[in-house]
Order: structure tokens, then sequence, then C-alpha cells
């Protein structure tokens, strides 16, 4: 039944093609590099009722959140919302939700980071970070942020973040811009090359609970750190993290940062760091132990990449370190071992703060000639390498060993990270890539100037790569993961008998209004069609506290709470208890509703909260 689905659909798409008189306006020739349109459509073409192979997980740039898509259908699944208060989902308005965001309103998400255990993703957790110093965590039981921690202290623009070490000890974090630490002292600018610094540190994740906690922090020059990778397999204990501007310069960096022929890449040994933090050699810099590299030597050493690098991925195997100078026209891949060799060795160039400096020449296998604008590099199953060139706008495939490429191909355009199936793993599965890029003029109907990002699809199954489809995102997709579907197992309905907020009532018997002093608890049951009791009669001044516990144990049975001119909006799963606390300032009559569709009588689950005047 699928295979005829299939074949109706690839020929279709062929008649599509070759017998369309009059092909929609603005559409264009297949680009270069693209797959015949039947085999495309056939390879992407997901039935309905039929599911996607893999998640990916995108994320949302500013907009704060992360985007959940099906691969290869590229269908838009769900948005988790993360850093910002999301109102579909009722996210950001509720207590607990609202503690968390903590009063900020927004995030720059970029690095979305899956557990891992032995370098495997293992569909626990998704970490991500974002800019004002956080990293959250979404369980993926639910698919619900349960943790925002941070900010953190001396972290100025968490860049260089979420990435997760092998087993998920930690999620690292690199601070992009400097600034006199601790947080709140100001020097001026002048100062910015000795008394500025950065901060490249590491979150604590408890191996049960995913709960993160303040692990160490190690200060640094006034680098810009920009992008990292755990190592692993033989790497496994250290981190990678590139910098740019490495002549501590200030003004416009566009060129005052760009003197140097190289900048470098820090590779830590986070296992050292933690054993100091351990003996108690850090020193308490804005509540956090804070390691000083001029005291604490065998921590940090810097090898010397290509100016103004982007990237640093780390081979499959643990054993590559692959960065380039995003203005170069080659990627270079450095060896682990030589970089151990010469470290033991204490072959040394000279040193930026006490922190040595490597030598390019001794610790570097090969400059892979992949193209202008090297990024981002992921890997195949296969010892392929795939790195996104930005200013060719480009993907080209390069074989782990013998450094040859081997294809390219053109992206639609200016493609930044890009994304693999499992692609940074100890074990990638190949078969999709995503190129994630930043501009797709032309590609789409109109939407006025401000545009969608465009993600392309890539078959990488076959020798040559192949484009198969081109999505429309939401910005701004900076890296995304893409994990097996058969990994995860999210629950559909929160158990009654798992309930654990005190608040929480399952019969509508119980439901009511009590009060001590001005303060009210309210205790709400959703259920289809009434939201019990129907009214509420409050105070004016009254602090008011209202818990509502959606009693349905049935798949896709939401219920929401809108009240309105109280700028409230709660969205209750099935089997959840959410909480919200107000204090009722103005008086009149304020109806409620329920938010979701739910029954052929949703209309009429409504109520009114009554709010009696002081006079
Ligand atoms: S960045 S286009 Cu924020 Cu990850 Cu590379
Ligand atoms: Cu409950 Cu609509």
């Amino acid at each position: 039944m699928k295979r005829a689905l299939i074949i109706l659909v690839g020929v279709a798409a062929a008649i599509a093609l070759y017998c369309a008189p009059t092909a929609p306006k603005g559409s264009k020739k297949s680009p270069a590099g693209a797959s015949d349109l039947a085999v495309a459509a056939q390879k992407t073409y997901v039935a309905p009722g039929d599911l996607d192979e893999f998640y990916l997980f995108a994320s949302g740039g500013h907009s704060g959140q992360i985007y959940v898509y099906g691969v290869p259908s590229m269908r838009h699944l769900s948005t988790i919302p993360v850093y910002a208060p999301y109102s579909a989902t009722g996210y950001g308005f509720d207590d607990e939700t609202r503690a968390m965001l903590g009063g900020l309103t927004w995030g720059d998400v970029h690095h979305p980071a899956l557990s891992e255990t032995n370098g495997d993703y293992d569909g626990r957790w998704l970490f991500v970070n974002e800019m004002n110093g956080r990293v959250a965590r979404v369980d993926l039981k639910d698919f619900k942020t349960r943790q925002i921690f941070g900010p953190m202290p001396n972290i100025s623009g968490n860049h260089g973040s979420a990435f997760v070490t092998p087993n998920t000890e930690y999620s690292m974090v690199a601070s992009r811009f400097s600034i006199p630490i601790p947080k709140g002292k100001s020097l001026p600018i002048d100062k910015y090359a000795t008394d500025y610094k950065g901060i490249i540190a590491a979150v604590k994740i408890d191996p049960k609970t995913g709960e993160m906690s303040q692990g160490f922090e190690i200060m640094t020059p006034p680098f810009d750190w920009d992008l990292g990778d755990a190592g692993k397999k033989i790497s496994d204990g250290w981190m990678f993290w590139t910098c740019y501007n490495s002549e501590r310069a200030t003004g416009k960096l566009e060129v005052t940062a760009s003197q140097r022929d190289r900048d470098y890449i820090a590779a830590v040994d986070w296992r050292a760091a933690e054993k100091a933090i351990a003996e108690g050699k850090g020193d308490l810099i804005g509540g956090v132990k804070v390691i000083d590299p001029r005291k604490v030597p065998g921590i940090v050493y810097l090898m010397p990449c290509g100016k103004s690098p982007h990237g640093v991925d780390v081979s499959p195997d643990g054993k590559y370190v692959i960065g380039s100078g995003k203005l170069q026209g080659v990627t270079t891949v450095f060896n682990f071992e030589k970089i151990q060799t010469a470290i033991r060795n204490k072959d040394f160039t000279g040193d930026e703060d006490g922190i040595p400096v490597l030598k390019y020449e001794d610790i570097k296998d090969a400059e892979v000639p992949v193209g202008l604008g090297p990024l981002h590099t992921q890997f195949g199953p296969d010892g392929f390498a795939y790195t996104s060139l930005f200013v060719d706008s480009a993907i080209a495939k390069w074989k782990l060993g013998t450094w040859e490429v081997v294809d390219k191909i053109p992206m639609s355009y200016s493609i930044g990270h890009l994304c693999a199936a499992e692609g940074d793993t100890v074990s990638p599965k190949g078969k999709y890539l995503i190129g994630l890029n930043k501009l797709s003029h032309g590609r789409h109907l109109s939407v006025g100037p401000s545009q969608p990002e465009s993600s392309q699809l890539v078959d990488i199954s076959e020798e040559k790569m192949k484009l198969l489809y081109d999505a429309f995102t939401e910005p701004e997709p900076h890296y995304a993961q893409m994990i097996e579907a058969k990994k995860l197992h999210p629950i559909e309905v929160y158990p009654k008998e798992e309930s654990k907020n005190p608040l929480a009532i399952w019969d509508v018997k119980d439901a009511g209004v009590t009060r001590a002093g001005s303060n009210v608890v309210v205790k709400v049951v959703l259920v289809r069609s009434t939201i019990t009791p129907t009214a509420i009669e409050v105070n004016q001044g009254d602090t008011v506290k209202i818990a509502m516990t959606n009693i349905e144990q049935t798949t896709d049975e939401l219920h929401g709470f809108g009240l309105l001119d109280y700028n409230i909006n709660i969205v209750v799963d099935p089997g959840e208890t959410k909480v919200v606390t107000f204090k009722a300032d103005k008086p009149g009559v304020f109806p409620y509703y329920c938010t979701n569709f739910c029954s052929a009588l949703h209309q009429e689950m409504q109520g009114y909260l009554i709010v009696k005047g002081k006079s």
C-alpha cells in the first residue's frame, strides 16, 4: 500500500515536472545538485498516517524557542517554548514557568544539545543555551522545559554552549563577550586588553535527574569565545572552543580583530579542571570558584587556528579536531594524539596570560581544501565529513584520513550550521543532512520583508549528495540536532497516580474557594465540558491563587483557562495541574473560558470571576 502510494506520488511529481505547461510564477529549474524530482518526492513523502524517521530539534534563535520538525517530511510538529512566553501553551503565564523565566522574556537560543550516554544520544533531555548566560533543560518525556539555569556569574554572552560531554556530565559554556569580572564592576574600555576577562565554564548535570548546578569556571584573556565541542572516545575528557579577537581589540572588530593570521582553539582538560576545583584551587569570584590558568597550570592549552574560526568539531572516533578560519578556503584537521604529545613534550611557542600556545605545524594532520568560508562540520557513518561553506554557499563532502574532497552541493543561500542525522555523535546515522541557511530569498511565496529562513534537506545515502527538499523555518535555526524517532518515547497524558501537586484535585466536589485573610485559594477542575467552579467570587485587593487540574486521562484532551482583562492564559494537559497567582486589583466581572477546542460543547466551557469593589 505504502509502496503503491509512493510510486503514485513519484509519477505525479514526474508528470508535474514534465507536463506542467504553466509552472507557478517565480518557480525555477531545479538547482544544480538537486535530485530528480520524482525520486526526491518519494524520499521525502510521508504518507498520511505514517511517521517520520527522525526528530529534528532546531534552535529558534532569538525567538527563544525550540522548533521540532519531522525528517524527512520537514513538517513542523511542535514548538517547545524555552526562554520566551508562548501563549499557545500558556508557557510563562503560570507561577512555575513564570518563575523559571525569572523576569526575562527573551533569550537568544543557539545550540541544542541532546543528552548522551557513551557519546550517543540517549533521548533523555535536550539542553539549550542562550546568550543571557543561561542553559535550559527540556525533558524529552513530555517535551517541556523543566529548568533554566542561570544567568551564570561572570559569563557575558553564552554563545559557546550548551555542548554536552559524552556521558552528559557537563553542559559546557563559554562567554562571547569579555567583561570585567565579577559582573557589576565597571572599567573603561581602554582597560579591555588587560582587565577584561573571558570565561569558559561547565554546568554540572545530575546523571539521574538532569538537574543542573554550578560546575567550574576558568578565567581567560579577553578573547571572544565562539563555539565548542566535547572530545569523545580517545579525546573524552577534553573540550574544545574556538575564539576570535585574540588581538584583544575593541572598536570595529571586523578590522581590529583581524590583524593576526591566527586565532585559537582552546583545548581544555575538563577532568583536570574538575580535580583542581575539588582540591580548592579556584578563587571565589562572583560567588563561583574560578580557576586562573596562571596559578593552576595543566588545564588549558591554545591551538593556533586560521583567523577568526567559527565551528570546531570532533570526529566520531575522537581522533580529529576540525576547525577553520572562516574566511579561509581550507579547514584544518588537528590530531588529538599530536596535541597530547606536544603537551607532554611542552612543545610551546609562548603563552597568553599563562596559557601555553602549541605549535600549529606540530599538531595538524591536514588542511583540507573544502572551499571558501568553512563554518561547521558534521559526520556520516562511513568516514565522510560534511563542512558548511558560508562564502561559497555550499556543503563540501570529504573523507577523513585521505582528506580528499569528493563532492560539493550548492545551498540556497548562505549556509550557517548543518545537521546530519546524529552527525555529532560517536555513531552518525547518515541518510539525511540539513543545511540551515541564513537566507531564503525568492524560493517561497513572498511574505513581505521579514522572510523565513530556509532549511534544505540533502540525501547523503549515496556517493553524490542530492538536494531533496526546501523547508522554511522560524528564525533562526542556528544549530539543530537530529535523533532517530525510535529513541524517544514521550508520554501523552500525565498519569493521575503520579500527580504530586498538593493543590491537585480529581473530583468536582473538591473544587471551590478557601480564604485566609486576603489570600484566596481556588481549586478548579477542568473536564469536558465544564470549568468547576463556574463562578469565583473574590474581593478587590485579594491575592488569588488558582490551581487547576485537568482530570482527563485521554490523549489530546487539553483544556485552557483564559481569563479576560487579567492577562492570564493557562493551558493544562491531561492529568496536569497548573497554578497561577495574581492580585485581583481590578473590580468587575471577568469571564474565563476554555481556550483549547475540546468537545462539541467546548464553547460552553466558561465561567465568571467576580471581583467585588472596595466601596
Ligand atoms: S553559530 S552559523 Cu551561533 Cu552556532 Cu554558527
Ligand atoms: Cu475544554 Cu475547550
